[in-house]
């Protein structure tokens, strides 16, 4: 099969908040590689986003935070949208499934299925909060996970190990509405029978495309191989778009159902701006000549791969699509990237903190890919990366040949004279250049296909640093022109290889070699920039990055840590039962801190001089770690237990304790009155 075009999307994200460096490693950043690649290539291609604007993530951020579903997915389509595009994601549409084009095309298609007999309508009992009054479909019923039982697994999944479950299998489940116990209350829906799609889905994944990369093609075996059900495709809820159908008031499209077809009403938006550029939506999506590739994260293989195909087959006149790269997950320093713990580097935040330096996030977000297993990204990483690769490497390099032919040559290209065995050599080594990274990229491997464009820049460092035109200079000025007219030569290499990867420094680059027409297919030549060719003006390509910047970052996530186990904090067991007689017992008195001093040579201990009402006494307590200025806390009441026997540690008699409480992130804190008593009073 020849395909004439090739039709890009991206998942769409929820609108319930920014988009972070997981999104971006997993779908982004590879896609929008890819479609500059085929853009370079002069190739047809389309690239479609677009947020997802319906659905239980929606809603509950909107009733959390007090304001309409409407304010949530305005607020975070503008925020995702504007840094997608400063981030350069090239985008040719980036729309949203609440747009006029898009209720009218989803409601269609689901019409189309409805008319045809493709759905099963079926009543059953579902979870119903009485309080709230509502259906509590997928995210709006919590509860433990009948295979890792850990506690508020969703009734659409279970985050922690990641199955997907239904609302029925979930243990003890309560609304996460009002944290009511529901009840069960009969409800009719539409199920699009995914059982009645096995024979074909199987063929045509397991038989026709074992090209998809490994976890997809595995993910897809297990789910046929477990068999299909039916599927329903609307819901209970008040968000979305209400099912075309009579009788179906209260009722919407299943946020699944409706999102995906948002590529189609996003492409069908474009053209509509742009017929000259980009024809009719429908040569998009149903000739047999468009090749279709969603980039999507590894949760989203089975919608993808069979629940959306299943749709499109039943629908009848549409392509369906010819790969569905999909990566592992990135983590952050160790921990796995979660939204609700803010454990994430957030794309708009980056783009604050490195302003004009997202080539540097693009390039560690590719190097450190997570194509075949989950990977990490640290912040140290990143550091090193660029002041270690995109600056001592790329940047070093194209930065001396510039120099050097500006100091030689008055900033013009030099014409190239006899070439050495060394020259040649040189050449050789990235003769197939375009080839390897072609390679690559028609195979979704960006990270090979990255480091390939680096070796570039290797190559052209170690060139010069071996040939040394500096030391030349004074005897073999012929020899000089030749190895600068070849170094940048290799810089414009450089420039195109890394085109798709970093475009804003090969931009950079372009203009200081005055590159203004260049070709992909120049790739490997050595003859890119005639002699002659006056040079722009120098720049630095990438900057190091101090340790001071990163240290800022690794504070920021430390101090989320901490956040983090003081949100998670839950109260200690209730102890075994005990009676009054045995509080009783107790002599608990308040006195005043009269002096307080570090008990010298031993880390825990502070020295209190108490005024208990009855000629004063020294108690010891283990509370200097939370202390470190213990002066302070003369003249503050506090409670100590008066009748303990006295106790000498480190030569020092403590007459008593004095109570503190352990705060969640286990600094002691003292306890006071809440107001001035006299001292010695007694505590019951
Ligand atoms: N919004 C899920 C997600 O953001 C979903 C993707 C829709 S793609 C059509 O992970
Ligand atoms: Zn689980």
């Amino acid at each position: 099969m020849t395909f004439k075009r090739t039709l890009v999307t991206t998942a769409l994200p929820y609108a319930n908040g920014p988009v972070h460096i997981g999104h971006l490693a997993g779908v982004y950043v590879p896609a929008d590689i890819y479609v500059r690649y085929l853009r370079l290539k002069g190739e047809d291609v389309m690239f479609v986003g677009g947020s997802d604007e319906h659905g239980v993530p929606i809603t509950i951020r909107a009733r959390r935070e007090g304001v309409t579903p409407q304010d949530v997915v305005d607020r975070y389509h503008k925020l995702i949208k504007d840094s997608f595009a400063e981030f350069g994601i090239s985008f040719d549409v980036y729309s949203r499934t609440t747009s006029k084009t898009h209720a009218k095309m989803a409601s269609d298609f689901f019409r189309t299925l409805y008319d045809k007999g493709e759905f099963i309508e079926k009543t059953s009992e579902q979870y119903y909060d009485p309080e709230a009054k509502t259906f509590l479909a997928d995210r709006y019923i919590v509860g433990e996970c009948p295979h890792c039982h850990s506690q508020g697994a969703y009734g659409d999944q279970c985050e922690k190990c990641g199955t997907s479950l239904s609302p029925t299998e979930l243990i003890n489940p309560q609304s996460a509405i009002s944290g009511s116990k529901p009840i069960m209350k009969p409800t009719t829906h539409w199920y699009l029978p995914l059982d009645k799609h096995e024979g074909w889905l199987r063929e045509w994944i397991l038989e026709q495309h074992k090209e998809w990369r490994s976890n997809v093609y595995g993910q897809c075996k297990s789910w046929l191989d477990l068999g299909l059900q039916p599927r329903a495709v609307s819901r209970d809820l008040d968000w979305g778009i209400p099912v075309p159908v009579e009788g179906a008031e209260g009722k919407v499209l299943y946020v699944w159902f409706d999102a995906p077809i948002g590529y189609i009403s996003n492409t069908k938006e474009l053209c509509e701006q742009q017929p000259e550029r980009f024809g009719q939506w429908q040569t998009w999506w149903k000739d047999q000549s468009t090749r279709l590739i969603h980039f999507i994260g590894k949760d989203n293989i089975v919608f993808h791969c069979i629940v959306f195909p299943a749709m499109l087959k039943a629908e009848g006149s549409y392509i369906l699509p010819d790969n569905v790269p999909s990566n592992e997950f990135l983590n952050l320093e160790g921990d796995k990237i979660s939204t609700s713990r803010n454990w994430a580097v957030w794309l708009h935040e980056y783009l604050r903190d490195f302003p004009d330096k997202q080539d540097v996030l693009r390039y560690v977000l590719t190097a450190n890919a997570p194509e075949t297993k989950d990977n990490d990204f640290t912040w140290r990483d990143f550091q090193a990366r660029n002041n270690n690769e995109l600056v001592a490497i790329y940047g070093n390099f194209v930065n001396r040949a510039l120099v050097l032919t500006k100091k030689y040559f008055e900033g013009k290209v030099p014409a190239c004279g006899q070439l050495t065995d060394y020259d040649r050599q040189t050449m050789a080594e990235f003769a197939d250049v375009k080839t390897k990274v072609e390679q690559y990229l028609n195979n979704f491997r960006f990270r090979d296909a990255q480091k390939e464009a680096m070796n570039l820049a290797r190559i052209g460092n170690k060139y010069l640093a071996d040939t040394e035109p500096w030391k030349l200079a004074k005897t073999d000025m012929a020899r000089v022109a030749t190895i600068l007219n070849l170094s940048l030569q290799i810089a414009a290499n450089t420039a195109i290889a890394f085109e798709p990867f970093l475009p804003f420094s090969s931009k950079k680059l372009r203009a200081m070699l005055n590159m203004d027409s260049f070709s992909w297919n120049d790739l490997g030549r050595i003859d890119i920039l005639p002699a002659n060719r006056e040079l722009g003006e120098v720049q630095l390509l990438f900057e190091k990055i101090d340790d001071a910047e990163i240290d800022k970052q690794m504070q920021r996530l430390a101090d989320i840590k901490e956040q983090n186990k003081l949100n998670a904090y839950k109260p200690a067991e209730i102890k075994a039962p005990t009676t009054i007689d045995d509080f009783d017992k107790m002599d608990i008195r308040v006195g005043r801190v009269l002096e307080c001093q570090k008990v010298p040579k031993a880390d825990k201990l502070l020295q209190f001089k108490i005024d208990d009402g009855m000629g004063g006494r020294t108690i010891l307590s283990g509370i200097a770690q939370s202390y470190p200025e213990p002066e302070k806390l003369v003249g503050m009441q506090v409670l100590f237990i008066a009748n303990f026997p006295p106790r000498t540690l480190r030569g020092i008699e403590s007459q008593g304790m004095i109570f503190s409480a352990v705060d969640a992130d286990g600094k002691l804190v003292l306890v006071q009155p809440s107001r001035e008593v006299r001292n010695g009073v007694q505590v019951g």
